[in-house]
């Protein structure tokens, strides 16, 4: 992409109403933009990130077996009677009226709609376990949305839902979602730390929900320091194990970890000393839940087990904040010039500054690694517009494309150029091609 021909509305000021940093840059770097409270259009580079955190969702849900699909928006008000949440939800719920006069909704979230799907096709033990996801927005009519995408009233959020013949085989779907999550986060650059949680309007007695750490975090989080150490790494596990998910999960919750929600001082006391007990705030950024029968007995979803008794199917569901991701990504990788952007979610890999546009030389050797970075399978922003080399910098620094090249005649003359790496601000000298090997195998690997 050249910058002259990219919308990039970059803001001079910081804006004042947005208080914490994530939602500072993003206003900044031109990602997002305000369409009403909580509700946000993305812009094409906030697009660009938004979307390859999806993939990177969507990747790791298919990896461990899970079905995309894609579910609407508006959903009839008859299910939730039928479960009995329509008027439990309460003023969260954007209720609408079609032209027949037939109650609608924007849905918060879809257990009712995936358990009518699954009802009317799936009548016996032999087509489960099943899971299945999708990533679709959601409007929830949150009383103070803030903090930009973290707390928005409409948000994109993927959504997924297993259904299981019996408790031991749902438990095994609950851990394997553990240990999926935990990839997932630890793709996009982050801690992700699970949390015992309260389950709220979904429902269920086994929760868990994983938190970010971020000082501008929205919970409270005490927990042992041990957890810290715990990473999953490039460790294979086998998701169809249910011994293999259970360790996983044993490993990560045996350390003390809660939020505000379900702390308890005394436990944590007792069960922690006091050298490693942390208390910090933190980002929610996804939830899992193992909640029995609880719509599959009003919803009367039911399969034949291997007995032969129709029975209610036992569910769970799982939820990761992919819109809020972006936000929290930003609030874990940033510094006084702007975000930080780990490769994995960066909406370009590199960008290409020339020093000197209108120069014969330095334009050719432009375009030429404009070309060379493409064909390397490499998504690169050149900024190709006739402005100084500091704004020029201060635009690459603030958008935080993990690596630059610059370009300007007195390297050139030695046909080297500049490759500056946006963490650690170091920059060497390179022939173009190194240059652009050097990204490739940083962004792609071997
Ligand atoms: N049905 C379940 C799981 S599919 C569910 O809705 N879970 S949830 O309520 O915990 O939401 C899942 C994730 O969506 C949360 O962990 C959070 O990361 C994100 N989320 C929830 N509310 C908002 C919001 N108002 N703005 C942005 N993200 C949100």
């Amino acid at each position: 992409m050249r910058m002259s021909r990219y919308f990039l509305p970059i803001l001079k000021e910081t804006p004042a109403d947005a208080q914490i940093v994530s939602h500072r840059l993003m206003l900044r770097s031109g990602m997002i933009r305000q369409a009403s409270a909580g509700i946000y259009s993305w812009l094409p580079l906030g697009y660009r990130v938004l979307q390859r955190i999806e993939r990177i969702v969507h990747e790791e849900q298919i990896r461990v077996g899970h079905n995309p699909m894609l579910m609407p928006t508006l959903q009839s008000a008859d299910l939730w009677r039928e479960s009995g949440r329509y008027d439990d939800y309460g003023e969260e719920m954007l209720r609408i009226t079609d032209r027949h006069g037939r109650d609608m909704l924007y849905g918060p979230t879809n257990e009712e709609l995936i358990t009518d799907i699954v009802r009317s096709s799936v009548q016996s033990y032999r087509d489960l376990p099943l899971t299945l996801y999708h990533v679709q927005w959601k409007f929830r009519d949150e009383v103070r949305p803030r903090f930009g995408v973290m707390r928005g009233r409409e948000f994109l959020m993927k959504d997924g839902y297993n259904f299981d013949v019996d408790r031991e085989s749902a438990i095994h779907a609950y851990n394997r979602h553990m240990v999926s999550y935990l990839r997932t986060y630890e793709r996009m650059g982050l801690k992700a730390i699970p949390m015992r949680a309260e389950t709220g309007p979904i429902g269920g007695d086994h929760s868990h929900e994983f938190l970010v750490l971020a000082e501008t975090g929205e919970s409270a989080v005490f927990f042992d320091s041990r957890i810290l150490d715990l990473s999953l790494g490039g460790r294979d596990v086998d998701t169809d194990s249910s011994e293999d998910c259970a360790a996983v999960f044993e490993a990560w919750t045996a350390p003390y970890a809660r939020t505000d929600e379900t702390h308890d001082p005394a436990k944590f006391e007792a069960a922690v000393p006091e050298d490693r007990r942390m208390n910090s705030r933190a980002i929610e950024v996804g939830q899992i839940f193992y909640f029995g029968t609880k719509y599959s007995e009003p919803m009367d979803a039911r399969v034949v087990n291997e007995d032969g008794d129709r029975v209610f199917v036992h569910m769970g569901s799982h939820g990761i904040g992919v819109s809020r991701l972006a936000g929290a990504i930003i609030e874990a990788s940033h510094d006084e010039r702007g975000i930080v952007w780990p490769e994995s979610v960066a909406p370009f890999h590199l960008g290409i500054v020339n020093l000197k546009q209108g120069d014969g030389d330095t334009d050719s050797a432009s375009e030429r690694i404009f070309a060379r970075a493409g064909a390397a399978g490499l998504d690169a922003l050149y900024d190709d517009r006739n402005e100084r080399a500091g704004p020029k910098f201060a635009t690459m620094d603030l958008i935080g494309l993990p690596w630059r090249i610059t370009v300007g005649p007195r390297c050139l003359r030695a046909g080297m150029v500049e490759l500056t790496c946006r963490r650690t601000g170091e920059t060497d000298e390179l022939e173009p091609d190194a240059a652009i090997e050097r990204v490739r195998l940083s962004c792609h690997g071997p």
